[in-house]
């Protein structure tokens, strides 16, 4: 029996606060479309790392949907963003990936633009053809202390602004311009795109499925209420939440912002920022808490200013002093996701002298497996004739109610 279906503005108002959302938000290829609409090319999103392209010429395209942009590092060391699409024809210009160029050449006709994007040779056009207004379309780009966000419509946030004041102090030490790509590694999660964000939003399935990360990780950090606690472990989340605060004091007092900063509904551009403390030594996300690389990022001194942790609506970064990582989520369809994590060390680092790749990698490699497969469970469960949204934990989800709050609120804003 297939009714009437429900129509997106209806949906979005009958999610409740504080519940998951209605099955079909997950589900719906026309909320997909809406999706990608709204998030992926109306608000600012993260497509990659200034350090993609360490060289002039080194290009690197990175596709949402139908819609392909390709970074490029010009010969005036600028990083530029341009649609992936030749203004002859159309054809797409650059594969999927990274690459080293002279010029960008579109296989099609071969019309050649430089690494400015503009049109330097069109064949047999005629004299009379004007080059000038036909260079590849540029995408508006910001470099947010090495991270590169960009977004596709003309009238961008402006409040992309908040997050480049946030974010430059606190990244500067790491130098993120000068550090590099150690490994890359896709994983495609069998879920919906805010099912991924979901996720990664909360530490409450940390302790049953992590073993790996929580050697490092400590859920209690990550808006973890110990109001929502009894007895011991009440006591033991007491008195870490002490500790941290000193620990959080000193950082700031040294220079090194650490406090939380969190821009969700009433905001356009979705973020949160936090330093973390790391569990046993307490240097790095590795299988024994120690840093993976010997050569530490940028011009970091210290391996015990714990971890900076950024989260924007398609994205994650976590910055420590001798790695970072950084993830991106690309939405593939309604429930498929693409997420691809990159490994960062400083740029002269060595591999197998200054760090070992296996041990650089390990721990969010087996994250990533078992986010996988729990993001699946979750997808397969809202498709489910029988599910009904669900509460979120007030101690431990409160992230995800103010992420789906902002999303709703963006839907609507934008005449959903
Ligand atoms: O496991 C995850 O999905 C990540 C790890 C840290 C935050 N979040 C819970
Ligand atoms: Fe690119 Fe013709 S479509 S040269
Ligand atoms: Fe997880």
């Amino acid at each position: 029996m297939q009714g009437q279906q429900t129509s997106i503005p209806a949906l979005l108002r009958s999610r409740k606060p504080g519940f998951t959302l209605p099955a079909d938000l997950y589900c719906r290829s026309d909320v997909f479309d809406a999706d990608m609409d709204v998030f992926f090319h109306r608000h600012w999103i993260f497509v990659g790392l200034e350090c993609d392209v360490p060289e002039p010429g080194d290009i690197y395209s990175v596709d949402f949907g139908p819609t392909s942009i390709v970074l490029v590092r010009g010969d005036d060391e600028q990083v530029r963003a341009f649609y992936n699409v030749c203004r002859h024809r159309g054809a797409r210009i650059a594969p999927p990936g990274r690459d080293v160029v002279g010029k960008l050449v579109c296989p099609y006709h071969q019309w050649v633009y430089d690494l400015s994007g503009d049109l330097v040779h069109a064949r047999d056009m005629g004299d009379d053809f004007d080059h000038a207004c036909h260079g590849l379309r540029r995408v508006n780009l910001r470099n947010i202390g090495g991270l590169l966000f960009a977004c596709l419509s003309d009238d961008a946030p402006s409040d992309i602004a908040d997050l480049e004041t946030t974010m430059l102090p606190r990244l500067a030490p790491y130098d993120l311009a000068h550090a590099k790509v150690a490994f890359e590694a896709d994983i495609i999660e069998e879920g919906n795109w805010k099912l991924v964000i979901e996720n990664n939003r909360e530490c409450y399935h940390c302790a049953a499925n992590h073993p790996e990360l929580c050697t490092s990780f400590i859920a209690l950090d990550f808006g973890y209420d110990p109001a929502g606690l009894e007895g011991a472990e009440r006591a033991q989340a007491d008195a870490h939440e002490a500790l941290y605060t000193t620990r959080m004091t000193e950082w700031e007092a040294q220079g090194f912002p650490s406090r939380a900063v969190e821009h969700v509904a009433g905001h356009v551009t979705n973020f949160r920022t936090q330093r973390l403390m790391m569990a046993g030594p307490g240097e790095s996300q590795t299988p024994d808490g120690r840093a993976a690389c010997s050569r530490l990022l940028g011009h970091m001194t210290r391996k015990d200013l714990g971890d900076v942790h950024l989260w924007t609506h398609n994205s994650w970064h976590h910055f420590m002093g001798d790695h970072a990582l950084s993830v991106i989520v690309i939405p593939l369809s309604p429930d498929r996701t693409l997420v691809r994590t990159k490994w960062l060390v400083h740029q002269d680092a060595v591999e197998g002298v200054d760090y070992d790749v296996e041990n650089l990698t390990a721990v969010w490699k087996a994250t990533n497996v078992q986010d996988a497969e729990l993001v699946g469970l979750a997808q397969q469960g809202v498709s489910n004739y029988g599910y009904q949204p669900g509460p979120y934990s007030r101690f431990t989800e409160q992230q995800l109610d103010t992420f789906m709050t902002w999303y709703v609120d963006r839907m609507q804003a934008n005449g959903y």
